[in-house]
């Protein structure tokens, strides 16, 4: 199977919370590689590039502010599958649909005003507050790493455990 790579961004509310090491290490024991990890205080422009598939969204403003509000950690993560697989280990867009054992489902609770289970995938209504990111396909995942990090900073290297992972 193919390797691959995917953009995985903590929030601004990850980092308020304190939850980056929870969020890292959720990342780093699966076993997948780190290729990139960095602090930022994303530029509004960048923040609409990212999400420009939502720029038509009523919730798209809301999105960027808080996006922008205070620093992300940047990470660019490797593996066979891993796109797929990191959005399995976040969850469910919204928190509150996220399943137990998921980072969302484990740690976030925000939901916009108004909004119950039942009113599921609705894009009328903001649930932004979700602490994590990730590339939604290979293609994404290559978009996005090149968007938020510069040449030179990101590394290839083995990791010393890679023979105890795969055979
Ligand atoms: O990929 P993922 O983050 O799970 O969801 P997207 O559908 O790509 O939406 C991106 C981002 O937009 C989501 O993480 C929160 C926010 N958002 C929102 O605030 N309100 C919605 N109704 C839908 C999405
Ligand atoms: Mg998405």
């Amino acid at each position: 199977e193919d390797v691959e790579e995917t953009y995985i961004m903590i929030k601004p509310d990850g980092v308020q919370r304190g939850l980056v090491g929870e969020i890292i290490t959720r990342f780093e024991k699966k076993g997948f590689k780190l290729t990139g990890l960095k602090l930022f205080q994303c530029p509004t422009e960048l923040a609409q590039e990212h999400y420009k598939d939502l720029q038509s969204k009523p919730f798209f403003p809301k999105l960027i502010n808080y996006i922008t509000s205070g620093p992300v950690v940047c990470m660019a993560w490797e593996g066979v599958g891993v796109v797929a697989s990191a959005r399995k280990l976040i969850g469910a867009t919204n928190p509150l649909n996220a399943e137990p054992g998921t980072i969302r489902g484990d740690l976030a609770v925000q939901t916009g005003s108004n909004y119950t289970v039942d009113s599921q995938d609705s894009m009328l209504i903001p649930f932004g507050r979700n602490v994590v990111h990730g590339s939604d396909s290979p293609e994404n995942g290559k978009r996005e790493i090149a968007l938020w990090f510069k040449q030179g900073e990101v590394c290839q290297w083995t990791p010393a455990q890679e023979p105890w992972l795969t055979e």
